[in-house]
């Protein structure tokens, strides 16, 4: 391949193209790799049954997490282990969001999130996502 565009105009192209390609290609993973932006659910949104969905995916801090759900049925509450573990009801001054569309930038080490509609947390709405 190498050996047939050798002197021509037009292999010379290829060899631009191709380098062009790759570069971008590296500043494309470069970018990806500084944060990385999850859809919690992935196109279930943040719904019940979602506390499997952190398994075997990789989380950095700093990545973003999107919850996307009906902010008039649901809501996100970033919560402590205890908290998670026992679908509490969340301590006064947690961070609650409610916008339907909510980014919450992880933290590094285990950050946890239920929704406190009362029953929710009980059917797996609910994540513990732990981030290097
Ligand atoms: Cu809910």
């Amino acid at each position: 391949m190498a050996a047939q565009g050798r002197g021509s105009a037009a292999g010379g192209n290829v060899a631009v193209v191709v380098g062009l390609v790759l570069l971008l290609c590296v500043l494309l993973q470069a970018s990806v790799a500084e944060s990385a932006v999850f859809n919690v659910g992935d196109r279930g949104g943040w719904s019940f049954n979602t506390n499997s969905w952190p398994t075997g995916k990789r989380f950095k801090a700093g990545d973003v997490l999107v919850f996307k759900y009906d902010a008039t049925a649901h809501d996100v509450v970033a919560v402590s282990a205890a908290g998670y573990k026992a679908c509490a009801k969340p301590a006064r001054g947690a961070k609650v969001y409610k916008s339907g569309a909510d980014r919450v930038t992880l933290a590094r080490g285990t950050n946890y999130f239920i929704c406190s509609v009362p029953g929710h947390c009980q059917s797996g709405m609910k994540i513990a996502v732990t981030a290097a």
